[in-house]
């Protein structure tokens, strides 16, 4: 009996051996349509990706950086489909124009995830959704500059991120919505810094023409906008932060900006959470066993104030916190 249990055994054994070597060489194949290299937060993004797709993890990850680029975008996608991976991940540069190549998706019958930011597109047309609530960051922002202000004038320019980009509609939606209730807030001018050091500079150059000396808070809709902010405040001399003339408000909370938030220098940094490759990866194990998955899931956000700041919406930043963050 001994004998015969061993021999079969040694054959359940070779029989997996050979279906986990078949497995190895049968990587999932993922795409990933990523909005460009615009920001740190999307090189955060980006990097977790290829941290959690990789070869060891049994994925073989198809990466496209679009550039902010939306045609590109469609066209990383259309190729994907016609190179019939196994799923798709949308990164969406525009929340318009996503129904008919999504269409094409499902016709191929190739599972898409829209991930980081929203799209306006019926939800029938991909199968999940991973990312973050950005009208909640916007409103996070007003209700900590509400408490900040604590009833006092506010004249307010703001960099908005990309045209069109949900994360940018979300930030400028929550926090008007939260402006809307203080008559003494002003927002004298809106104007898009395409989430870009570069962008944010040129705006704010263009702010102090026309309002120096007019405002006295300044909400850039990424870290990298702020930094072209303070570099054109800088070269002006306007002074900004829990020190200045201004109160600087920023959203992302990258290391850079939490640094910055540290110091003194940013007032409020408004937390949005790049590290969401492993809530993707999850959901697409369970498309892959056929079970249940979640079909929408908020990554969670939190916000940062300066040493000194006290606030109920937002934690007081410290050494630790910045030592402690994963990007
Ligand atoms: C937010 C993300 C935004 C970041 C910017 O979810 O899409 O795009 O806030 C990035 O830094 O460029
Ligand atoms: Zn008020």
């Amino acid at each position: 009996m001994k004998k015969k249990l061993a021999l079969l055994t040694m054959m359940a054994a070779a029989v997996s051996m050979s279906a986990f070597a078949v497995q190895a060489d049968e990587l999932t194949t993922i795409g990933y349509a990523q909005v460009g290299h615009e920001s740190d937060w999307r090189t955060a993004n980006t990097q977790n990706y290829q941290d959690v797709f990789s070869e060891e993890n049994g994925y073989e990850l198809s990466f496209v950086d679009c550039d902010n680029d939306n045609a590109a975008q469609l066209e990383a996608v259309r190729t994907f489909i016609n190179q019939e991976l196994d799923y798709i991940v949308i990164a969406p540069i525009q929340s318009a124009g996503w129904d008919t190549v999504l269409q094409e998706a499902q016709d191929a019958g190739i599972p898409v995830i829209i991930a980081d930011r929203e799209i306006e597109a019926d939800a029938s047309l991909y199968d999940a959704w991973v990312g973050t609530n950005t009208t909640n960051e916007g409103i996070t922002a007003g209700n900590w500059l509400a408490e900040y202000l604590d009833g006092a004038e506010a004249n307010i320019l703001v960099i908005e991120g990309s045209v069109g980009a949900s994360a940018a509609l979300g930030r400028t939606a929550g926090f008007n919505q939260v402006a809307e209730e203080h008559e003494e807030w002003k927002i004298l001018d809106s104007q898009s810094g395409d989430f870009t050091q570069d962008g944010g500079q040129a705006v704010m150059e263009s702010f102090i023409k026309s309002y120096e000396g007019q405002f006295n808070v300044v909400v850039c809709q990424n870290d990298n906008e702020a930094y072209g902010a303070m570099d054109a405040m800088d070269a002006a001399g306007i002074t900004y932060g829990v020190d200045g003339d201004v109160i600087l408000i920023s959203y992302d909370a990258t290391h850079d900006g939490l640094q910055y938030t540290l110091d003194g220098k940013i007032n409020c940094n408004v937390e949005c959470n790049p590290i969401q490759a492993e809530t993707v990866k999850g959901v697409i194990e369970k498309m892959a066993a056929g079970e249940e998955y979640e079909e929408t899931t908020l990554v969670e956000d939190q916000a940062f104030v300066a040493p000194g700041i006290e606030s109920e919406y937002a934690v007081t930043m410290t050494q630790e916190i910045l030592d402690g963050r994963a990007y």
